[in-house]
């Protein structure tokens, strides 16, 4: 049997805003990742899907931070559509995927997720992937901006109107996130980072011991009940590969390493929901960024390279003949 035929039919949910960032331009994400063929790749990897459409909220007015948030009241009417979309999606047995929009739409997605999971008694293990702690709030964030605040919302740090969208203040645990590929953290925010314990694989500790052993721990000690939730900032990979994005840092996840860490989260077989954010098609070139994006998804719902045999992961893959003719031809053994 293969692992695809387990996955819950997956909801599309279009979330087409920036009133969380700091640059214009993530509100079209959702469509590029449609027009670069979302839908059909996860058809491919043997998942029926359901497309959503988009939710809808108030449009960016552009406004600098007051009170020490950029566009609160927006995020806010925002992450609640988002909340509702992605709970009732779980509740029907579905797997949602969000398509952002910027990051802060995140602290609808998992505090929908938290709820379902405070209802249905599973753990819940987040899994962020960003080049940013997103840990900032508004005493410690420079810009006000909210996509640079989500994980520290969730763990109950935040304006009211963001942190009690789950109906249960903190929506999530600190120690049940897992950053990996942090790279730019604000000073304040580093403090606090500290202070609350937050377990962060950052870009050194992957450069000295790699994204194998960073993803080994961030997956460790999973419950076979336990859920895994991904949230995907598309800034984690490196800008070279992955132009199409506001806030690019250099020196992040490479092709291969981003391959990995999305197949060895698909071996838990444990996802049951997931965000595609801050895809900038504004920036993106000939929309590359979000096709990546889609090669990633694909490996998340366990596309590989080299198909493994499930009962056999641990036996190298040989070829099928010695034979100089057949060289290059791979078979399962
Ligand atoms: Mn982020």
């Amino acid at each position: 049997m293969s692992a695809a035929a387990a996955w819950p039919t997956a909801s599309l949910i279009g979330a087409p805003t920036d009133v969380g960032a700091s640059h214009r331009g993530s509100s079209m994400g959702p469509e590029a990742l449609r027009v670069a063929g979302l839908h059909s790749a996860l058809t491919g990897c043997g998942l029926q899907v359901l497309d959503c459409g988009n939710v809808s909220g108030p449009p960016n007015p552009g406004l600098p931070a007051l009170g020490g948030y950029r566009n609160l009241e927006e995020v806010a009417a925002w992450n609640r559509e988002v909340h509702d979309a992605v709970h009732k999606e779980l509740r029907a047995g579905r797997l949602p995927i969000l398509l952002g929009g910027d990051h802060s739409l995140s602290i609808g997605s998992v505090s929908a997720v938290a709820r379902h999971c405070r209802e249905a008694h599973r753990p819940l293990r987040v899994i962020w992937l960003d080049a940013h702690a997103d840990f900032n709030t508004r005493e410690l964030s420079p810009s006000g901006s909210l996509h640079g605040m989500p994980v520290a919302c969730l763990c109950g740090f935040g304006p009211r109107e963001l942190v009690q969208i789950g109906g249960v203040t903190p929506a999530i645990r600190p120690q049940w996130s897992r950053e990996v590929g942090i790279r730019r953290v604000d000073p304040g925010e580093r403090r606090f980072v500290h202070e609350q314990q937050l377990t962060v694989f950052d870009m050194r500790y992957v450069d000295e011991m790699g994204v194998r052993r960073a993803m080994e721990l961030a997956l460790e000690d999973l419950h076979p009940d336990t859920h895994v939730h991904v949230s995907f900032d598309v800034d984690f990979l490196d800008p070279e590969i992955a132009p199409g994005v506001g806030t690019t840092v250099a020196g992040g996840m490479s092709y291969r390493e981003a391959q990995l860490c999305m197949e060895m989260i698909a071996d838990t077989g444990l996802m049951g929901s997931l965000d595609i954010t801050e895809l900038n098609p504004a920036l993106d070139v000939r929309n590359k960024t979000a096709a990546l994006a889609v090669d990633l998804v694909e490996s998340l719902f366990g596309k590989s390279t080299l198909m493994r045999q499930p009962a056999s992961a641990t036996s190298a893959v040989r070829l099928r003949d010695g034979s100089g003719a057949a060289r290059g031809r791979l078979g399962l053994v």
